[in-house]
């Protein structure tokens, strides 16, 4: 290994030992490890030949990777062979590993969730590929000025990606604008904007380097990369314009994870991605089978969310325009490939693009989304409709074109069949199914939770890696003193390297023996990140009234980007600041009571903070979360959760067992219910003294005097609106928080609840999440015996 680190510094980086940097020896180990997993990658891709298995295609516009270094070590199980090689060579592990920028392409968990699949897919040994955008700059740079977020590029290409492999050889024409017109029975588009989509590979190895997948990443390049007449006409901005308008399409994540931006440029990035991803995939089914009709036998395609659901349109469009089989046919034999996974019932989520837009930019498809709302008409008169008041509506679009829908927990798929889709349900009564996310282990628990996993690993082995419901055999160590001492080290020293991060980034003394109570998602407010910044001040109030009280020592972790066009989000973030700001400076909760906010929260920093959590925030509105992951994470490694019966929420309960977990608040029944009686805000504020003193010092300004207005708008929100509930479940939270004090009070005690959480969430897996979509919606297995864990 150290030769070969050597080597790789020398030849490729061209750097000697006494002058790299730590890029150069990042890079250098980055690409050694990956020389490693080379030949895993190829006999994946020939065996799946060899054996023609059918493939999955996951198509997702998000893959929220983070760092990838730790993960291919650890899957090539090279961290001791890296780890000494690096120590022999003077350099320091850590410090190489933490230098890798995180691949931000996603916003939260629609995207990390993809990139989770990714993990379990290879280590199940399911061929597939991952399909999306290889955008320039992922999700934006978070930092604060005065409390406030502000916003930066991204720029994790600035230095080489040592993973990704370009394929120059793998592009293919996308084509937008222009005009159809048919000819004797044949159909042809005549675009009027052309770009070229060529493909970077990144490999993904499996636990323990048995199997290898692709993630297949487009960037948009234009079909000209110059114009020479403007350069010689000294205009060099035309010169460079068409590759500028080429290169948009990937340059850039669109920032929001729950409002539909209708933004034409999007548009073009679903279909830029989808119609290269639908030319590959036809182009290596077309190399071994001729008769199309097989398709289905051999190509199954998974549509995260609504993103790639022109997807139907498209291989419609294919199977006809170019392969002429008759639209008839080719609707069915589409949707006999196509599922579809909706993420979210959230109204504003929900992708409509208005006809002229969607006509004017793929005219074709607009005729085929016609053709198949009549189609779906005659078979199923009184269907929803497609097309509505001049929308496209890509939900309905991806229900009807799709042979699969499923849900992402179980209280999730009953509201879609519920309300969303309601009316498709009774016409399609067997298509809606659940399958409840999950986690991979190998990142979440393994990677990111070293002393745990050791610990684990010394007590069972690492079977438990890639068959996690091994460890409810943990359930059995609760009685073990030993073990139990050790577990709850290996959480006490977690929170003792958080407190020294958290000092040196945020300049904040925490005390590693007070409760770590974490919120770390996304900022939006049917997650209520404002509900606990109320109960904080509430406490706050409590703890200055009752000094003498045996308080149990708090630190309130926040994290998490609001979409730069969502204002009450960054308002909360702002008030999130400003009380942070009265309250770690009040000496008479000095020791007692604190508040962090770290900013740019992405997957390295859920990886610090998750392992270092005792409490874990799962707060949001009964029926508006629609699984949550974040959740799965940290009851995995040891924190008890403070929830609502919301999302995943639900079954983590259901297996960790109730008296291992804080819950609180209204059902989502209750809550449509509660909707249903005007006022309920003004009335549950005026029934809580508690909730009405903490509005009343927001709103006089006691966290912004020199503003004092400045929260008027946050705070008549909760008066008049309060969409989200805050006002009614705020008392019972409030008292949920107060249990799980008394019950940190007691740490033995905590501690097996604790371990109860770690040892019944083996089921939230991603490796059973992966089975059940191979078994329910794909039909695909892996093609080595060997690795079918689905037996
Ligand atoms: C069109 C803009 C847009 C972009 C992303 C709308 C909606 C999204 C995503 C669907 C939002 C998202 O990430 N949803 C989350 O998906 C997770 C994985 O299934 C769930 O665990 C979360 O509950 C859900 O909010």
């Amino acid at each position: 290994m150290k030769d070969d680190i050597l080597n790789r510094l020398q030849f490729s980086l061209g750097k000697d030992a006494d002058h790299a940097s730590v890029y150069d020896w990042r890079m250098a180990v980055s690409l050694t490890v990956r020389d490693q997993m080379v030949d895993t990658w190829f006999n994946s891709t020939k065996e799946a030949y060899a054996a023609s298995s059918k493939r999955v295609y996951y198509l997702s516009m998000e893959f929220l990777i983070g760092r990838l270094i730790e993960d291919m070590i650890s899957n090539l199980q090279l961290e001791d062979t890296v780890r000494g090689a690096l120590t022999d060579l003077g350099q320091d592990f850590d410090e190489i590993v933490h230098d890798e920028p995180d691949a931000a392409l996603g916003n939260g968990g629609l995207g990390r969730l993809a990139a989770c699949f990714m993990d379990s897919l290879a280590t199940l040994g399911i061929p597939a590929f991952g399909y999306g955008i290889r955008y320039e700059h992922g999700l934006f740079e978070q930092s604060f000025a005065q409390g406030q977020q502000v916003e930066r590029p991204e720029t994790w290409l600035n230095q080489r990606h040592a993973w990704e492999f370009e394929r120059p050889e793998v592009q293919f024409p996308i084509c937008f604008g222009g005009h159809v017109d048919h000819h004797d029975g044949k159909t042809t588009w005549h675009p009027s904007e052309k770009v070229l989509a060529t493909a970077y590979d990144t490999p993904v190895i499996g636990w323990k380097n048995e199997w290898g997948n692709t993630l297949r990443l487009w960037s948009a390049e234009p079909v000209s990369q110059f114009d020479l007449d403007s350069f010689n006409r000294g205009d060099y901005l035309a010169a460079g314009r068409s590759e500028a308008l080429a290169r948009t399409i990937s340059r850039v994540l669109y920032p929001d994870d729950t409002t539909d931006s209708g933004k034409e440029l999007r548009l073009k990035q679903e279909y830029f991605f989808t119609a290269a991803s639908i030319q590959d995939l036809m182009r290596r089914y077309l190399q071994d089978h001729d008769d199309l009709r097989q398709l289905p036998e051999h190509v199954a395609i998974q549509l995260n969310d609504t993103h790639p659901a022109i997807a139907g349109p498209e291989l419609v469009r294919v199977l006809v325009d170019e392969h002429g089989i008759d639209m008839a046919e080719a609707i069915p034999l589409a949707r006999a490939c196509l599922a579809y996974t909706n993420h979210t019932l959230l109204p504003e989520a929900l992708e409509k693009w208005g006809e002229w837009l969607l006509g004017r930019i793929l005219p074709r498809h607009l005729e085929i989304i016609r053709i198949i709302e009549e189609t779906q008409q005659r078979e199923h008169p009184g269907s929803p409709r497609i097309l509505e008041h001049g929308d496209v509506r890509m939900g309905e679009l991806a229900f009807i074109m799709a042979h699969k829908v499923n849900g992402v927990s179980a209280l999730h798929t009953e509201l879609v069949k519920e309300t969303v889709f309601a009316d498709l349900h009774r016409i399609h009564p067997t298509r809606i199914i659940n399958q409840t996310n999950g986690i991979t282990p190998r990142r979440w628990l393994y990677n990111c939770n070293p002393g745990l996993r050791d610990l684990i690993t010394d007590a069972m082995g690492d079977g438990w890696v890639a068959d996690l419901e091994q460890l409810t055999a943990l359930k059995a160590k609760r009685d073990d003193a030993a073990f139990m001492q050790a577990f709850q080290a290996s959480k006490r020293d977690n929170k003792a390297a958080l407190s020294n991060w958290i000092g040196q980034t945020c300049g904040i003394a925490l005390d590693p023996d007070a409760m770590f109570d974490v919120q770390i998602k996304r900022i939006h407010e049917y997650k209520r990140q404002l509900m606990n910044l109320l109960e904080t001040v509430a406490l706050w109030n409590d703890m200055r009234d009752n000094p003498d009280h045996d308080w149990t020592p708090r630190v309130k972790i926040f994290g998490g980007k609001a979409a730069p066009g969502y204002y009450m989000a960054k308002d909360i973030i702002r008030l999130i600041n400003d009380v942070a700001e009265v309250i770690n400076n009040d000496p008479a909760t000095k020791g007692r009571l604190k508040i962090v906010y770290p900013p740019n929260y992405n997957v390295t920093m859920a990886e610090r903070l998750i392992p270092a959590s005792d409490l874990s925030e799962q707060i949001s509105t009964a029926g508006k979360e629609a699984s949550g992951t974040g959740n799965m994470k940290f009851a995995l490694n040891g924190a008890l959760t403070i929830g609502t019966l919301d999302g995943a929420n639900v079954e983590i309960r259901e297996h960790v067992g109730s008296e291992n977990f804080f819950l609180f608040g209204l059902t989502a029944a209750e809550v449509m219910e509660r909707r249903q009686h005007h006022g309920y805000a003004r009335a549950a504020i005026e029934a809580s003294p508690r909730l009405q003193r903490v509005l009343g010092q927001i709103a006089e300004g006691r966290f912004a005097p020199h503003d004092t207005g400045r929260y008027h708008g946050v705070v008549g929100m909760l008066y008049d609106h309060d969409y989200f509930l805050v006002t009614c479940d705020f008392d019972s939270y409030f008292d949920a928080q107060r249990r799980a004090d008394n019950a940190y009070q007691n740490a033995d005690n905590w501690a097996a609840m604790a371990l109860m959480n770690t040892a019944s969430m083996g089921w939230f897996s991603s490796d059973r999440t992966i089975k059940g979509y191979a078994r329910d919606i794909w039909n695909a297995h892996p093609p080595r015996a060997a690795m079918d864990r689905s037996a």
